[in-house]
């Protein structure tokens, strides 16, 4: 396993210490934003998590060997030249390691290595869900699999509209996967806080968060995971009528262009931000710095020993 899975040794004092460890993904950095946003979110993120006073460890796969927990100018490298890495999900795996490839790892691929290496909160932004148009694509994300069957703590701002969210929500308690609003009971679509679906159920802090994730995993030993929704602050909420013409328009495009498979997420997240000049951008990078803070705090409470 050693030279497959290589975590840093701080992250390993870390677990080993009952110090709160928050795994992060690396597809955001390479598909989901531009050079330099994108490593200034990552080690925004970061610093986040460690100002909490929890360890980041971001997930990534170089040259075949996983990689846990990264130093920043190891991240500064992946974001520069993020073209070297193909979108990890669990399918992929394998296919990497074998070639020695060089791969970003999605929700679902994140899971997978935090589970493994023994960490149970994760944060992101978004998560992939059932795609519009599902009924005659069947483009479901395998971030969702995975959610029913890997025993992790997913923190998020929802799904993006560009998904079907009334089918994804749909999806996630088909996979028994507790949908828990974070101090809402609203299921947020990540630019905007209510969707105008609720969340299977709610909690008000980092400690009745701590509980449930117990709950879920020590208690009843259950296998699948758990996703915490955290709704952007408002004072950072993108105009969701803006957002909403954008994500019709890259919807539109990704239908004219005949866009299908694993290009799909990232063609709509590169559009939407085209599109609104930015804009979606910035509260992306907003979101998840406070996904962070709220996933730290989880983190310490669930690990604290
Ligand atoms: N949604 C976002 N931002 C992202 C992604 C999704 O708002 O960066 C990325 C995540 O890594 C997620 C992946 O796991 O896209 C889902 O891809 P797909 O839909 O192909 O499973
Ligand atoms: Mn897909």
């Amino acid at each position: 396993m050693d030279n497959l899975l290589q975590i840093s040794q701080e992250v390993r004092d870390a677990i080993k210490n009952g110090k709160g460890v928050v795994a992060l993904e690396s597809t955001i950095i390479t598909h989901g934003m531009e050079y330099p946003t994108n490593v200034q979110t990552a080690l925004g993120v970061e610093e986040e998590i460690r100002s909490k006073g929890a360890i980041p460890a971001t997930i990534i796969i170089i040259q075949g060997i996983i990689r846990v927990g990264l130093r920043p100018e190891e991240i500064e490298e992946i974001g520069k030249n993020k073209q070297k890495y193909q979108k990890c999900s669990r399918r992929d795996f394998a296919q990497i390691i074998a070639q020695k490839g060089y791969g970003s790892t999605t929700v679902a691929a994140t899971m997978m290595i935090a589970h493994m290496a023994g960490i149970k909160v994760f944060v992101t932004g978004g998560i992939g869900g059932v795609h519009r148009g599902a009924e005659h694509t069947f483009d479901i994300s395998a971030d969702l699999v995975e959610l029913g069957q890997t025993p992790v703590a997913v923190i998020c701002a929802g799904a993006k509209s560009i998904l079907d969210i009334p089918k994804t929500l749909e999806y996630l308690e088909t996979q028994g996967v507790p949908v828990v609003g974070y101090k809402t009971k609203h299921f947020p679509n990540f630019f905007t806080p209510d969707s105008g679906l609720l969340c299977s159920t709610s909690i008000n802090s980092p400690q009745e968060a701590s509980e449930l994730i117990k709950a879920q995993f020590n208690l009843l030993k259950l296998k699948n995971g758990i996703l915490f929704c955290v709704p952007i602050p408002q004072e950072q909420a993108a105009d969701g009528l803006i957002v909403q013409q954008a994500i019709n328009q890259a919807l539109k495009e990704l239908d004219d262009q005949n866009v299908n498979g694993a290009l799909v997420t990232p063609f709509l997240l590169k559009r939407v931000n085209e599109i609104t000049n930015g804009m979606s951008s910035k509260s992306n990078v907003a979101l998840i710095r406070n996904n962070a803070r709220v996933g730290a705090e989880i983190a310490i409470q669930f690990c604290s020993k």
